[in-house]
């Protein structure tokens, strides 16, 4: 399915409705034939993915209430679009990832304990993205992640790795950020590198609708999925909330990406359920009318709902649950033995390389503390 044929520009994707039942019509036909041609197991695979990750996020997020953890970023509500797009991915694919993509990193390969201890601020990021699927450390300093990804990729065409029809070789970069981001003057550039490069990125959009207080409808006029298209972007809507739109419409981005045609664009409309971190409280700027609405469109119920009518058993589910469950109680229990590292390693990975600066900085901060030492056994 090509990415420009793949359904008229003004479209919505979606094959699911609230209760999970399958929608096909004419505008989203060739979505529809790609979903029905899903395999039971990857469907059952991120069903499973979405199940932990909602159990992990409100484990974590309760850790943080209790103390255990300096921040939680919730990630409740947001299922699909990551668990979709991640799914689409190919081993040699590159992920760059922003701070609420849980169910993304945790896919590639990221520990629960890894994203724990982020938030515990025991790492800067903490895990090498050749060991965890190509996942790079998350980033919080809004959007900047597009210019990552986006150059990465331009590296991957100097490298040849894009359209050679070799599908163990051809990669794509995937980057995730929000609507608020979407107003970074990065991510404006990185559309800009990307579609004069014809780098093989996508830029994978998720739309929950605020930037901590703000709106998005602050944040532009003009509907978010029709930004990339004035770069020349081809771009897609998706509801967010359904994994077979997400998934299906995710394929569709990262195959163009590979096959060396240039950068593709997801919005991925959704909703956080949560607040935007454990800092923030949601009931000071929006009504629960909106959120009642939002969570009659919750990603696991529906993807649930579908399930269940392909056949899945009460059984099945529960297993999934369990499992979920599991990594909750493992986190609580490991939270609370996590060790504070020596305060030196805060050196370690500001450059790949050693660097005069860092070392300079390194041996001060030694001296002082023998320095503290020897004062203290004065
Ligand atoms: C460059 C930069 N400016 C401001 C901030 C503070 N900040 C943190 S999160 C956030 C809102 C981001 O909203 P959005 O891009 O929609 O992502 P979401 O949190 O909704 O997933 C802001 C402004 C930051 N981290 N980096
Ligand atoms: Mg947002």
């Amino acid at each position: 399915m090509s990415f420009h044929a793949a359904a008229p520009a003004t479209t919505t994707i979606r094959l699911l409705d609230s209760e999970g039942r399958f929608v096909e019509t004419d505008e989203n036909a060739e979505y529809a034939a790609a979903a029905r041609a899903i395999p039971d197991e990857t469907l059952l695979a991120m069903h499973r993915r979405m199940v932990i990750t909602r159990r992990f996020d409100h484990a974590a997020h309760n850790l943080q209430r209790t103390g255990q953890l300096g921040l939680w970023v919730p990630s409740h509500g947001q299922e699909a679009a990551q668990v979709g797009s991640v799914f689409a991915l190919r081993p040699q694919d590159h992920v760059f990832p922003s701070y609420r993509e849980h169910a993304v990193t945790m896919t590639r390969g990221v520990e629960p304990m890894e994203i724990i201890s982020l938030y515990r601020g025991l790492t800067h990021g903490g895990w090498d993205p050749d060991e965890r699927g190509n996942t790079h450390i998350s980033t919080l300093v809004i959007g900047s992640q597009t210019l990552h990804a986006t150059g990465y990729a331009m590296g991957m065409r100097l490298d040849g790795d894009v359209g050679t029809g070799d599908a163990d070789r051809d990669a794509c970069s995937i980057v995730y950020f929000g609507d608020g981001a979407t107003s970074q003057g990065d991510v404006n550039e990185a559309y800009v590198f990307a579609a004069s490069y014809k780098a093989p990125v996508v830029f994978f959009l998720q739309n929950n609708h605020w930037a901590i207080s703000v709106p998005v409808s602050v944040q532009s006029p003009t509907p978010l999925v029709d930004r990339p298209r004035g770069f020349g972007i081809p771009a897609i809507k998706v509801d967010g909330n359904d994994i077979l739109a997400s998934y299906t419409a995710s394929v569709v981005a990262t195959d163009h990406a590979r096959s060396g045609q240039g950068p593709a664009f997801v919005e991925a409309e959704t909703y956080r359920i949560g607040a935007h971190t454990s800092s923030d409280d949601p009931t000071r700027y929006r009504g629960d009318d909106e959120l009642a609405s939002w969570v009659e469109r919750d990603p696991i119920a529906r993807s649930e709902g579908y399930l269940r009518s392909r056949g899945v058993t009460d059984a099945q589910l529960a297993e999934f649950d369990a499992e979920g469950e599991a990594v909750a109680a493992d986190i609580r229990t490991r939270t609370p033995q996590l060790v504070a590292p020596p305060m030196q390693v805060m050196f370690d990975h500001v450059y790949r390389e050693p660097h005069p600066r860092i070392d300079e900085q390194r041996g001060w901060l030694e001296a002082y503390e023998a320095d503290q030492d020897g004062a203290s056994h004065a």
